[in-house]
């Protein structure tokens, strides 16, 4: 007899868990039993599975007693407070939060880079972001055969990675531009219909928020190394579904443009999106709803001779003015401004940092990168 599972979803009503439940369905994982768990708030709610409605039940430690995997998406101060219960209950925690991700004891797993890892959980495997999961999908078979010393990285992140209500806001903003009205933003902080800005996470000092050092520290951590230097720069699009980034990569030796593209296509999980004639590449609609990541438009970058870059499309996984991209030392960062008089005149005003803006004076090294 085949092996069977007892599953919890925790978070079942989110953005994720409805994802994740549909895809135990078209998996069909090999379940024995299937709890559906949420908060008092979302209880009571009923989600359909197999052609049954299931009801949402609100979560208590008595809820993980007999499970043997929980699939956690609730957010990571809802992963720290079931951890020990759902430990006690026997029960293996694979968490979506950012709780747990960069516990030394914890494994961070994308399955197709290093799921040998997986092997060594003390009770808690890690998802990682979905930003860091598009990025090393591509990045593992190339890093393997030549090893990355540079990652510069922009996102273009969907609605959906905010979550259900932010996607609905989305869906009412756009109706609202249409009709004439003004967008209320609720959700997300500012109107995100038409529009896009810096994603929703908190900021560092230096001018980092968290979704970009989540892409610095993960990164590194599931490609087992510390001598990659990262830069991310993480944008909300308008967007429904599945996140697209651009990156660009620098090896310590030239790599050669068709060996890399001949990696990536055999790479499993990844898909090659490349018609240069009809000018087709990755794009979110196309990848919403598919498990792969989509791979494309890969390209010297020009005078540079060792870097290329590619842009990607996955899923399930700016500022609105002027910027001037500037570099100190071995990093990079965006600062507002028009024009370089703009810049030494905000140097001579350090360290007043007006609006709470990063200042130049802890720019030296904003991700830890090696120098
Ligand atoms: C976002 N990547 O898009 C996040 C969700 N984990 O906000």
């Amino acid at each position: 007899m085949s092996e069977t599972y007892r599953v919890a979803i925790l978070g079942a009503t989110g953005a994720v868990g409805t994802e994740l439940l549909a895809l135990l369905e078209s998996r069909q994982f090999p379940l024995s039993e299937l709890k559906l768990l949420s908060s008092p708030r979302s209880a009571g709610q009923q989600l359909q599975f197999k052609g049954a409605s299931l009801v949402v039940e609100a979560v208590t430690a008595a809820s993980f007693e007999g499970i043997d995997i929980v699939l956690a998406s609730a957010g990571g101060s809802t992963s720290k407070q079931w951890a020990a219960a759902i430990a006690a209950a026997g029960a293996v925690m694979v968490d979506n939060s950012s709780a747990f991700r960069l516990d030394p004891a914890v494994p961070l797993v994308v399955p197709e880079v290093n799921p040998e890892a997986a092997q060594h959980h003390q009770g808690v495997i890690a998802n990682p972001n979905c930003t860091t999961i598009l990025m090393c999908l591509p990045l593992w078979p190339l890093h393997q055969v030549q090893p990355i010393r540079r990652l510069i990285v922009s996102t273009y992140q969907s609605a959906s990675g905010a979550g259900a209500r932010a996607m609905e806001e989305l869906r009412t903003q756009s109706q609202a531009i249409l009709d004439g009205k003004e967008p209320q933003a609720e959700i997300l902080p500012h109107p995100i219909a038409f529009n896009l800005f810096p994603h929703n996470s908190a900021w560092n000092d230096q001018g980092y928020c968290e979704e970009e050092m989540k892409m610095v520290h993960e990164t590194r951590k599931i490609l087992g190394t510390d001598d990659i230097r990262i830069s991310a720069t993480c944008v909300r699009v308008p967007v429904l579904r599945a996140h697209s980034e651009a990156i660009n990569i620098e090896f310590d030796r030239p790599f050669p443009l068709e060996k890399a593209r001949e990696l990536i296509a055999q790479t499993p999980g990844v898909k090659l999106v490349e018609d240069w004639k009809a000018s087709y590449f990755p794009m979110p609609m196309d990848a919403s709803g598919k498990d792969e990541t989509l791979v494309g438009r890969i390209r010297k970058i020009c005078r540079v001779k060792i870097t290329w870059s590619c842009g990607s499309v996955a899923i399930r996984s700016a500022r609105g003015q002027r910027s001037t991209p500037c570099r100190s030392r071995n990093c990079s960062w965006s600062a507002s401004g028009s024009n370089p008089s703009a810049r030494r005149l905000e140097q001579a005003q350090a360290p007043h940092r007006p609006n709470g803006s990063p200042s130049d004076m802890t720019c030296d090294n904003p991700c830890n990168n090696p120098l």
